[in-house]
């Protein structure tokens, strides 16, 4: 191989404030869903790995919840994942939304990241918002922000300009051969993908706070490849008695909208056709106890 396509291979974090399109362009970039994608901020709760495989590069794309200012101690966890993921990173994508300036939040980002002492690559996302000749003023203050980066304005949604995303975050990468097999997407398991859909139409379907302080443990999985049939069983938990009727809804119809949405996408998905129960329980509180933020994901 010549120098050019000498192979490379290496972690890729995506950082950014919330609700930006890191995991839009997470599930964009490897070609599978894995990471719920919401108009809601503060959508991804873990850490998620989404791998891709060309022929002169592996890239270990790491998602991260959004980095955000909050009090709550689940948002902290969240936020507290987001930097130990960003630590992990060989290289640091940025993802910062178009819009007519840099904005505050933004430039102490940049500044955290380029302290990292990494190759930093930014994605100015969603630019199918936004015309062309607006773009320049926001270019040139993180131009000014992160002199050494290199800026690609992005869509996450039209896929404008991924190609060559890719190809500059390929040319910061480390030469090495592929360090996952090369047939893996993910880290995560249809455990754990399907816990992550059925919490994303959870996200669309109820509004205001039910959605924040809502987990889902999926508890039974069961396979049977001969029948095509995976069968889940979900716990909804919600930390307060009232958010349970709401998630149930008037005859159960909120549940079962949800219930019958997350079904569709993981029958796609997976591959297969899907039973999936659901039952929602109340644990008072759980988003403020360390232990029970553990247990339910995060
Ligand atoms: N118009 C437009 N919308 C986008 C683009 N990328 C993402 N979105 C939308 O922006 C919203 C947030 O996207 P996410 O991918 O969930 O954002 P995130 O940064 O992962 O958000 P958190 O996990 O909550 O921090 C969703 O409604 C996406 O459909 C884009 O390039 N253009
Ligand atoms: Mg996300």
């Amino acid at each position: 191989m010549s120098a050019a396509t000498e192979h490379r291979a290496g972690f890729v974090a995506i950082g950014g404030r919330t609700n930006v399109g890191k995991s839009t362009l997470l599930n964009l970039l490897i070609g599978q869903k894995v990471a719920a994608v919401t108009p809601r901020p503060q959508t991804t709760r873990r850490r998620i790995l989404g791998i891709r495989s060309d022929p002169d590069a592996q890239f270990l794309f790491i998602d991260t919840p959004g980095i955000h200012e909050s009090r709550r101690t689940m948002n902290q966890r969240m936020v507290q994942t987001a930097r130990r993921a960003l630590g992990d990173g060989e290289v640091l994508l940025a993802v910062i939304e178009a819009g007519p300036r840099l904005r505050g939040e933004d430039r102490e980002l940049l500044a955290e990241l380029r302290a990292m002492d990494r190759p930093l690559v930014v994605a100015l996302n969603k630019i199918d918002l936004m015309p062309r000749a607006h773009m320049l003023p926001i270019l040139e203050d993180i131009q000014r922000a992160a002199p050494e980066a290199e800026i690609v304005p992005v869509s996450g949604k039209t896929g404008e300009n991924v190609a060559e995303l890719l190809a500059t975050i390929r040319t910061r990468l480390p030469k090495s051969p592929s360090l996952m097999p090369e047939d893996d997407y993910t880290d995560q398991t249809e455990r754990m993908i399907a816990e992550e859909v059925i919490r994303e139409k959870i996200f669309l379907v109820t509004r205001q706070e039910v959605p924040f302080s809502t987990a889902v443990v999926v508890e039974r999985f069961i396979d049977e490849p001969e029948r095509k049939l995976k069968t889940i069983g979900a716990r909804i938990i919600v930390d307060r008695e009232a958010h349970k009727g709401i998630l149930i809804g008037a005859g159960g119809r909120t549940l079962k909208e949800i219930g019958t949405a997350a079904r569709i996408e993981l029958e796609k998905l997976l591959g297969s056709k899907m039973f999936l129960e659901m039952h929602v329980s109340v644990d008072r509180d759980w988003t403020k106890n360390p232990r029970k933020l553990s247990e339910y994901g995060l």
